[in-house]
Order: C-alpha cells, then sequence, then structure tokens
C-alpha cells in the first residue's frame, strides 16, 4: 500500500471549470475535501457551480488569454488561496476541422492564444510561488492529437505537441525542486468540445460521439486525481488515454 496525499490539504487552481473536462475535476477534488479555484469565462456557470460546491469552491471569472487579468487574478488570491498547490491547465479548445488552406486564420490564432498563451499565463504567474514554497504540480491537458496527427488538426494538433513538449521541458528546469508535472493525453471523450469545434452545429458536435463509448469527464477527473495525489516523491510525466473504442488507422497513401 502506498501513502497517497490527503486531498483535504490541498489547493486546486483549475482553469476551464464551467464544462467537461475541468467541471468534472472541480467536484472530484471538492468532493474529496480539497480546496479549488475554479475560472472560465461563463461567470453564470461558475456561479451555478459554487451553489453546487460550497465554501471549498471558489469562482474567479477570467478569460486566460488575457495577460494582465491574469496575474491580477492570482495576485489577487487571500485567505490561504494564494498557495495553489496544484495548478491545472485545462482551459482549451479546437476550432475548425477544415484542411490548413481553407481556414479562418482567427481560429488558428484563437487556438494559440488559449492553449498555448492562455497555459503559459497561468503557469508563469504561479510557478515562482510554487518553487519558492517548494512544493506543486503543474497538470497540463494536452491531446493525443499532439502526438498524432489527423487531417484537419493542423494547429489544435500543433498547440497540443506545444503543451505536451512544455510539460517535459518543465520537468527539465524543475529537477531538484519538489514540484510536478504531468501532461495529460486525452482521446475521444465526450463534452462540449466538439460543439465548440464545430460553432454550435450541435448536429454535427453529436455525430463525433454517435454509436460509440467515448470517455467521460470524470474519466479524465480520475485521471487527474490520481496523479495529483500521488506519494510526493512520484511524478507520472504523461498520461495517455483513450476509449477501448479508439484505435489508430493505418497511414494514408494517395493513389493516383
Ligand atoms: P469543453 O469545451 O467542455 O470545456 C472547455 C473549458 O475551457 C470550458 O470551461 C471553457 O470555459 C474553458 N475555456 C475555453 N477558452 C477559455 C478562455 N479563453 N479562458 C478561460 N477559459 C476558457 O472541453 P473539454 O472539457 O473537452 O476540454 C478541456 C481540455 O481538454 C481542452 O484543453 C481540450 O483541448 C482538451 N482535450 C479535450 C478532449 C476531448 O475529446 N474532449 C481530448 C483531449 C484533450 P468558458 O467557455 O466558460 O471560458
Ligand atoms: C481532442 C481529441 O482527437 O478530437 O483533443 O483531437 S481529438
Amino acid at each position: 500500500m502506498i501513502q497517497t496525499l490527503d486531498p483535504a490539504g490541498l489547493t486546486a487552481f483549475v482553469t476551464g471549470v464551467t464544462s467537461g473536462f475541468g467541471k468534472a475535476l472541480a467536484r472530484r477534488y471538492v468532493g474529496a475535501g480539497a480546496t479549488v479555484v475554479g475560472t472560465g469565462r461563463r461567470a453564470e456557470r461558475l456561479d451555478e457551480l459554487k451553489q453546487e460546491l460550497g465554501d471549498r469552491f471558489h469562482p474567479l471569472p477570467l478569460d486566460v488569454r488575457d495577460n494582465d487579468a491574469v496575474k491580477q487574478a492570482i495576485q489577487g488570491l487571500s485567505g490561504g488561496l494564494e498557495a495553489i498547490d496544484v495548478l491545472v491547465n485545462n482551459a482549451g479548445l479546437a476550432l475548425g476541422l477544415e484542411p490548413a488552406h481553407e481556414v479562418d486564420f482567427d481560429d488558428w490564432d484563437t487556438m494559440v492564444d488559449t492553449n498555448i498563451k492562455g497555459l503559459l499565463h497561468c503557469t508563469h504567474a504561479l510557478l515562482p510561488g510554487m518553487v519558492e514554497r517548494d512544493r506543486g504540480h503543474v497538470v497540463n491537458l494536452s491531446s493525443i492529437a499532439g502526438s498524432y496527427p489527423y487531417p484537419g488538426g493542423n494547429v489544435y494538433g500543433a498547440t497540443k505537441a506545444f503543451v505536451t513538449q512544455f510539460s517535459l521541458n518543465l520537468r527539465a528546469d524543475l529537477l531538484g525542486k519538489q514540484v510536478r508535472v504531468t501532461s495529460v493525453e486525452p482521446g475521444l471523450a465526450e463534452t462540449e468540445f466538439s460543439e465548440v469545434r464545430f460553432k454550435g452545429a450541435s448536429d454535427k458536435a453529436a455525430k463525433v460521439y454517435e454509436n460509440v463509448r467515448a470517455m467521460t469527464p470524470d474519466d479524465i477527473a480520475e485521471a487527474i486525481f490520481w496523479v495529483t495525489t500521488l506519494p510526493r516523491h512520484l511524478n507520472i510525466n504523461r498520461i495517455e488515454m483513450m476509449p477501448v473504442a479508439q484505435a489508430f488507422g493505418p497511414l494514408a497513401v494517395h493513389r493516383g
């Protein structure tokens, strides 16, 4: 038997708790006794979650793309919340599935600003405190799309490759410090992800999950809960997870 960490002693900063993985994780943490600062742009959804989760949940309306707002929000944390133990960089999105030569450049911009720069903003603001306290864990939501290319994955997959490599590079910088880093790389999971990717086209989004047992937000939340409550001498570098119903295709060959 190993001695896992008592979640009651953890304060987590989770980006993107208004939906999907982030919301499931906020519920998992608070249900186990942890304290959560939860962010997202949709303030009304944060309010609903506050109603549900109570005192140990601290809603923080925030657009992670806005570095000044991120810095200000993090500097404004008080009452014990200033010592964040776990940062979960979960906020992110895919926009579109068109081939690279047909995309709207604004979509690329938004994915880079959110998935890369947003993650960097939060990490840059919270990591120095973790190092100073010699205690912490950064969990980054990457994706299988960062390892395996697919048609239409162009910039989305590239942002996730950044997230994976950045996570591994952080490990290199943090050697000798008691600060852990994990890249979580899920495959098909049913959330609002496809609704966002297809810009509200619900029919198209529903087709992604039709007749398939996809992973659930709770599946991903459980993995994050596990890596962050392991004894402090253990670091899970990467965790790649897929539903059993998903696997790899052959490489494409064009004949003609
Ligand atoms: P959802 O769309 O269900 O949730 C995304 C969350 O990110 C929302 O809470 C949203 O909040 C938040 N968010 C998006 N943009 C911003 C922003 N600019 N500032 C603050 N918050 C933001 O998707 P998932 O739960 O599926 O996705 C979570 C993460 O997991 C993403 O990084 C995604 O790329 C990744 N992922 C998802 C997979 C899947 O199949 N679902 C598989 C692999 C990885 P709000 O809109 O209120 O701001
Ligand atoms: C989300 C998984 O395969 O739709 O990151 O890109 S995938």
